[in-house]
């Protein structure tokens, strides 16, 4: 069977988690970077593969998988080891609903297609697009201080890491590469640090993978 491949843009914070989930994992794979910036997303070749027309994208095992936290779900399913949401009914709702929280509740609100609306058919600035992206991380990163702080460790459930923060760590890298104070967060602050000098999430970081030319 060959190796597992990753249609992927280093820049994609849906992506970036399916890089986290696969090296967690230790699983090997191949990835085909589809540029956002040229809309190589929006092509026909690329829509026969998701028609949603976003990354990631993962062939694995014969199958053509797409939604991040679909994928890791099929990747926790397939690869037990090390698991990304913990056993116990109570614990893994709780896990869940903190990647959920981030990857339906504030992602998608920031997402580039988002963005374009906002600066062609409703004609915002610059400065109203930044006060949305900001308003949607400041209040999202705000509850899920609070429902992460009474059970977190050096993680955000503990100290082992869980689906929880590898949806973390991406979406605290966009709000720092689009300038959002994160300082009043320190239980999101933690276990950004702590996740990010793990190798399988600093091997998954956007400086080292592949740019587009
Ligand atoms: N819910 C999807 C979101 C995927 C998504 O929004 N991907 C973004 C990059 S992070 C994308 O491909 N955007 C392209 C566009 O907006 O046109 C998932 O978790 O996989």
């Amino acid at each position: 069977m060959s190796q597992p491949i990753l249609h992927d843009y280093y820049r994609s914070s849906a992506a970036y988690r399916v890089r986290i989930a696969l090296n967690l994992k230790g699983v090997e794979y191949d990835s085909h970077p589809v540029n956002l910036l040229e809309s190589e997303q929006q092509s026909d070749e690329y829509r026969a593969l998701n028609p949603q027309a976003l990354v990631p994208m993962l062939e694995i095992d014969g199958h053509k998988l797409t939604q991040s936290l679909s994928i890791m779900v099929y990747l926790d399913q397939r690869y037990p080891e090390p698991p990304l949401i913990p056993p116990d009914p109570a614990d893994g709702a709780h896990v869940r609903a903190m990647a959920l929280a981030i990857a339906c509740d504030i992602h998608p609100l920031n997402n580039l297609r988002v963005l374009k609306y906002l600066a062609g058919p409703l004609r915002l600035g610059e400065d109203e697009r930044k006060d949305w992206y900001a308003h949607w991380i400041e209040q999202g990163f705000a509850a899920l201080e609070a429902m992460a702080a009474p059970r977190a460790g050096a993680l955000l459930f503990g100290d082992t890491p869980t689906l929880a923060d590898v949806c973390l760590v991406p979406q605290m890298y966009n709000a720092r590469r689009f300038n959002v104070p994160v300082d009043t967060f320190p239980t999101l602050v933690r276990a950004n640090e702590t996740a990010s000098r793990i190798e399988p999430f600093a091997a998954a970081h956007p400086d080292r993978q592949e740019k587009p030319q």
